[in-house]
């Protein structure tokens, strides 16, 4: 009776887990404490954009990012350490298909290359996101389609960008700001402070925080100004200026190549 219980079991299991794609990866990743939203700034990252191709939106030319894009839903502990990768579930483009409007134009890709994918694999930065991090935001998705739908909205409702534009903080390429007026302007708007990330004086990306209720919080890198790690004093949100139209076509992948 036993051993015929255990087997009926099994058998559910690996029902289970090819219905649904998913297999358990990392068991021992307890759950996550809070959610930060990663918003990467196109000008400081499109600066390193040597050549072209069409999923980077840096290579969009006048259409190219002007306003902080998405990075990521990243699901984190409160000591500074994340967990990744927390089960299998391979990423379905097709389960998103409906927000990719939202998608190309608040979380393009701003690179040419293919992040890894949890089992090994290159994928879409899209993929890289939903294995690495989303996976791990359970039990608040479960799904990509969540997962990718409810970033988006958190992401229109806080508009980091506008905040530091009211403040005055606009992309230039001769102006340094306050670190501290800029943290000011986001602690101002959503009462809470952000993480400030730096590529030596320019920012790099701001992160804001949320409970798992989606109410907002303070990052947990964000307590000291002192310490936040790579920014200086005074900071720089350059603008970009999109590679000339002779770089991206001779840059561009054939159609040979692409295939
Ligand atoms: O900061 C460098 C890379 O580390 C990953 N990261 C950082 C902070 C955090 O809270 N969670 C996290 O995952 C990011 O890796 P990615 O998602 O790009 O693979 C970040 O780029």
């Amino acid at each position: 009776m036993a051993s015929r219980l255990c087997l009926l079991l099994l058998v559910a299991c690996i029902a289970g887990a090819f219905a649904g794609d998913v297999i358990e990866l990392n068991r021992s990743q307890r759950e996550f404490d809070y959610f930060a939203l990663s918003l990467q700034w196109p000008g400081t990252y499109c600066r390193g954009t040597r050549h072209c191709c069409s999923k980077n939106a840096c290579c969009r030319g006048s259409d190219a990012p002007t306003q902080f894009t998405i990075h990521g839903l990243w699901p984190d502990y409160n000591d500074g350490s994340w967990p990744s990768c927390c089960y299998r579930s391979d990423f379905k483009e097709k389960e998103i298909s409906t927000l990719m409007d939202g998608l190309e134009k608040y979380w393009p890709s701003l690179s040419c290359g293919s992040p890894s994918s949890c089992n090994g694999g290159k994928g879409s930065f899209w993929g890289h996101e939903w294995e690495k991090h989303g996976t791990c935001s359970s039990p608040v998705f479960h799904d990509e389609y969540n997962y990718f739908l409810t970033t988006l909205n958190l992401y229109l409702k806080h508009n980091v960008t506008d905040v530091l534009y009211q403040a005055g903080y606009v992309a230039s390429n001769s102006e340094k700001y306050p670190l501290g007026g800029i943290v000011t302007a986001i602690q101002n708007a959503f009462h809470i402070t952000p993480e400030v990330v730096c590529k030596r004086d320019a920012i790099d990306e701001i992160r804001i925080c949320f409970y798992k209720d989606f109410k907002p919080r303070d990052c947990v890198g964000s307590q000291d100004l002192t310490s936040r790690k790579s920014c200086p004093k005074y900071v720089s949100l350059p603008e970009y200026t999109p590679l000339d139209g002779e770089a991206m076509v001779l840059k561009m992948p054939t159609e040979r190549e692409a295939l």
